[in-house]
């Protein structure tokens, strides 16, 4: 990311203001943070999805320095234990959509049939005006590709859900100032009947004062899903800044009550956006906020909470923590785990790779990569990654529990000819037993060091 690149550049700088420097060498994630999820770029409207034993998040992504909604691709990340995430790239951008000029925001993703469909707002440059747009893939991770050439609906509104009842039935939902649904063909990349406007009403979507142009509460952003028998709508609230307020009714369609707030205003983006899941026997909320160095209304991050609802299926209030959701599980170290699947990060960036995938990259001096919650069992006894670089390369070393413990390991990366030139550098590892948080920091000269693609330890035998 860049911003936080000049913010670690101009960082030596600062340090010789004294307590400055103090004040900016201390991160958020020697805290055990890990909110928000991803620390290499700005995203926003989050959506996630769970399939075959992951969560898939997609997210819109703000490009560093907006002042306005400057938007021009969609990420996805992935996790199996909600801390430790793999950053999966861009696989769908404006580019995508052949009739779109602008406006990657927030979509959504659902699965059917063994295919993944990815709904999202964009403008469409013949009109002027915001159209939901469907592209389709075989992989939750992509790439797409615009399903139809055309958008699937255009009103000028935005931010579609899609939820897909009990009896196969999918049922689109987009808008802002409005409400509206659509029944979804079961190709789910055409629909039946016309666009219909859901009533809002303070009785179904609360009172909001001061506005008559929106008297209710309903601003944007709805999610839909059933959850024993009884069908919710989350959205954002009020403008601005927005909270996440939620209603429920007997059916997709309605007639919807207003039930009250999920999450309150908090967090310095004036929207918020919110997506809900359970996982593993746990609810997840999903949302954004700007809590990354340089953040706010434009330079927004997803983040996430683990909360129960209430015995009633009323929700409990949520509020955005530093700390996010606790880990599921354990990772395992002995198996071949990709650069970036990360806690947190701390000035790297990520970039599609030569070596197949995403690799880690933009590594300087200092930079540090957080792991959470790795079992090495009875010990590890070598480490070893998959680096390139074009430069003198520079040192990997791995720290456990804290970035500035003792290592237990150091390997040495060589020059290897270029950045998408990768070597396999290996090294010995003592005092890695039982779980452990591991710190991998990097060392060298100035500018970029090396890139990293994957990494693994071997278990003493
Ligand atoms: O990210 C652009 C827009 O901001 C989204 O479409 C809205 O939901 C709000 O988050």
């Amino acid at each position: 990311m860049k911003s936080l690149a000049i913010l670690k550049s101009s960082r030596s700088l600062a340090c010789l203001v004294g307590l400055l420097c103090v004040l900016m060498l201390v991160q958020p994630a020697t805290a055990k943070a890990d909110n928000p999820i991803v620390q290499t770029i700005y995203t926003a409207d989050p959506a996630p999805l769970v399939h075959d034993g992951r969560v898939y998040l997609y997210t819109g992504h703000d490009e560093d320095g907006s002042t306005e909604f400057t938007m021009k691709d969609w990420r996805v990340f992935s996790s199996s234990d909600m801390v430790n995430w793999t950053d999966h790239g861009s696989p769908m951008s404006i580019e995508t959509f052949s009739w779109a000029s602008d406006d990657a925001w927030a979509g959504h993703v659902v699965e059917r049939n063994g295919k993944f469909y990815w709904y999202v707002p964009v403008t469409n440059g013949a009109t002027g005006r915001m159209a939901i747009g469907v592209a389709v893939s075989d992989s939750p991770t992509g790439p797409f590709e615009d399903a139809l050439g055309h958008p699937l609906v255009e009103n000028g509104e935005i931010d579609p859900n899609v939820f897909i009842d009990d009896d196969g039935q999918a049922y689109l939902y987009w808008g802002n100032p409005n409400l509206w649904y659509l029944k979804l063909n079961e190709d789910m990349i055409s629909f039946s009947g016309d666009p219909t406007q859901i009533p809002l009403t303070p009785e179904g979507f609360g009172s909001r004062e001061g506005n008559p142009d929106r008297p209710t509460l309903y601003e944007e952003g709805p999610w839909v899903y059933k959850r024993d028998g009884l069908y919710y709508i989350v959205y954002a609230a009020e403008c601005c800044s927005e909270h996440i307020a939620y209603s429920t009714a007997p059916g997709p369609t309605g007639p919807w009550t207003y039930r009250g707030t999920v999450m309150p205003t908090q967090g310095t983006s004036f929207t918020n956006h919110a997506g809900v899941i359970d996982f593993q026997g746990n609810s997840y909320f999903f949302y954004h906020n700007g809590a990354l160095p340089g953040g706010g209304g434009f330079t927004r991050s997803v983040a996430v909470e683990k909360f129960a609802y209430n015995p009633d299926g009323t929700f409990p209030t949520i509020t955005m923590t530093e700390e996010g959701a606790p880990q599921l599980g354990t990772l395992d170290p002995y198996a071949q785990q990709e650069g970036e699947t990360i806690a947190w990060g701390s000035g790297v960036e990520t970039e599609p790779s030569g070596d197949g995938g995403i690799n880690v990259g933009s590594i300087e001096n200092g930079d540090w990569i957080k792991v959470k919650g790795a079992d090495f069992g009875a010990g590890a006894s070598s480490f070893s990654a998959r680096v390139a670089s074009e430069t003198s390369g520079g040192q990997i070393e791995v720290r456990l529990d804290s970035v500035d413990g003792p290592p237990v390991a150091t390997c040495d990366v060589p020059g290897t000819g270029g950045w998408q030139t990768w070597e396999t550098v290996s090294c010995p590892v003592s005092g890695a037993t039982d779980t452990h948080d591991v710190y991998f920091t990097y060392t060298g000269g100035s500018g970029s060091l090396f890139n990293v693609n994957w990494w693994q330890f071997s278990a003493t035998s």
